[in-house]
């Protein structure tokens, strides 16, 4: 399952009780103040793993309890503190205060951590002959999370266009095919490589006319495409009519603009697919007449025009 929003509540461990003890013996009726502190409490820490692309986790676990520091004992011994809990976030989750929506931290990197929730110091013992303290208590908060896959390319179109079997002939990724709208129901990541150059790329599913607001999948997978570069727009040519080729494009632009203007203005490669299929040639000369931009054809089933578009994406990356 693609989870990628989750709200959890995160406490940390609180620290152990610093401890009032006095050493006595025959000599020494008095005593000697040998309390230990108390351990601290354990922290969150979220970490960026490469092993989890999702934050499906986090809707079974939403509420994170690290443990608690011990108390100190006599004879000066500490107690032992909590362990930290690391939690596995995949690349590009964001981190949002979830009761003023602040941004806390945008997590990118493999390895990058961030303190979901710190641990509590434990309290002083009274060996250092004041009174012991108690310890602090860890931090408790509540947490918004989300996930925005990072990704240089995001491949866009209406459904059926062919972009699962796009990114299956250009990356190892292989999502299902089929000859139907709404096949894919996630994004699919896939890596391009090609000499030298490798790159991400991302399938965004479901757009269609009114998907922001809330038509077909909707507009939910499109903050997936908001961290890519630059989109490749595909175009299905083996449409009846190039009409409609040229209104399929209308729309889904308008999509991007009603979701968010910055990604109206994103750089395109607009490229027309399946120019195996009789007639989608014709049609190609007509959209290729009418749109003021270049468009590429290439078929994805049958390799035309493939090794061309990724060469012309490697060189728009750079
Ligand atoms: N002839 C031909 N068929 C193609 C080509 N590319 C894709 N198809 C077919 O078009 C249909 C849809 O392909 P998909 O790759 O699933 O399309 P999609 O855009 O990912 O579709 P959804 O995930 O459902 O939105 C499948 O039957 C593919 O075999 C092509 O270049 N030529
Ligand atoms: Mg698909």
């Amino acid at each position: 399952m693609f989870i990628d929003t989750a709200k959890i509540t995160v406490k940390a461990g609180s620290g152990g009780k610093g401890v009032d003890s006095f050493y006595r013996d025959k000599l020494n009726r008095k005593g000697t103040p040998d309390g230990g502190d108390g351990g601290n409490g354990g922290s969150i820490i979220a970490r960026v793993s490469t092993d989890v692309h999702t934050l499906l986790d986090f809707k079974y676990r939403q509420l994170l309890r690290a443990k608690n520091g011990k108390h100190g004992s006599s004879n000066q011994k500490r107690g032992r503190n909590g362990d930290d809990m690391i939690v596995k976030v995949p690349c590009g989750t964001l981190i949002y205060d979830f009761k003023d929506k602040r941004l806390l931290k945008d997590l990118v990197e493999a390895g990058d951590e961030f303190v979901f929730a710190k641990g509590g110091n434990g309290g002083k013992g009274n060996r250092s002959r004041k009174p012991a303290t108690v310890g602090e208590e860890g931090e408790e908060k509540e947490l918004f999370l989300e996930l925005k896959l990072i990704a240089d390319i995001g491949i866009i179109g209406f459904p059926n266009a062919g972009k699962s079997t796009l990114i299956s002939r250009i990356s190892k990724a292989h999502p299902k095919i089929a000859g139907f709208p709404f096949t894919t129901k996630n994004p699919v990541l896939g890596v391009v490589e090609d000499g030298n150059s490798t790159f991400k790329i991302v399938e965004i599913p479901g757009l269609i006319e009114g998907a922001h607001r809330g038509k077909g999948l909707g507009d939910k997978f499109l903050r997936h495409a908001e961290r890519t570069k630059l989109y490749v727009h595909l175009l299905d040519l083996s449409r009846e009519k190039p009409e409609e080729i040229l209104s399929d494009y209308t729309k889904i632009n308008k999509e991007l603009r009603s979701y968010n203007k910055r990604l109206g203005k994103k750089k395109q490669i607009v490229v027309g697919n399946k120019i195996d299929i009789e007639g989608a040639g014709k049609n190609f000369e007509i959209v290729s007449g009418k749109l003021k931009k270049d468009i590429i054809a290439i078929s994805a089933k049958d390799g035309t025009g493939i090794k061309e578009l990724v060469k012309l994406l490697c060189a728009s990356l750079e």
